[in-house]
């Protein structure tokens, strides 16, 4: 029981020349998802800046198309008055003045349509101040 016969030792040679193989394979393979991952992070690394401005009463543009899992980020400048950039859904609050620029990163995890308006009291176009960032699948 304990000797194995030539028969079974060649097998056994041939199993283990296949799991060398198999596992050398395997390296190699890990080897070339990694190059292909540094590929993706280094795409994903690059962040989209939208640039976006805040003026009596309107956000120019008021509608922001993006992708899901995309890096994007809005730099919002100040026209005229005092607004800000609030989503809930997204949970933004970024206040703006006139002549300042504020830059801020917008999580796109989830895919669908959220709505952002200013939430600072700015004079009778205030409740007009509303916009959509687009998520898209
Ligand atoms: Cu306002």
């Amino acid at each position: 029981m304990m000797h194995a016969s030539k028969f079974d030792r060649k097998i056994i040679t041939g199993l283990l020349l296949l799991s060398v193989l198999i596992s050398a394979g395997c390296v190699a393979k890990e080897t070339n998802s990694s190059v292909s991952g540094d590929k993706t992070t280094s795409a994903i690394s690059e962040k989209r800046t939208i640039a976006m401005s805040a003026d009596t009463w309107v956000f120019t543009p008021n509608v922001v198309r993006v992708k899901k899992g995309e890096q994007v980020q809005i730099e919002l400048t100040g026209v005229r008055g005092k607004h800000s950039f609030t989503s809930t859904d997204l949970a933004l609050n970024v206040p703006v003045e006139a002549g300042q620029t504020v830059t801020f990163d917008v999580p796109t995890d989830k895919a669908g349509t959220f709505e952002f308006r200013c939430r600072v009291p700015c004079g009778p176009g205030h409740q007009d101040m509303v916009g959509q960032v687009v998520i898209e699948e």
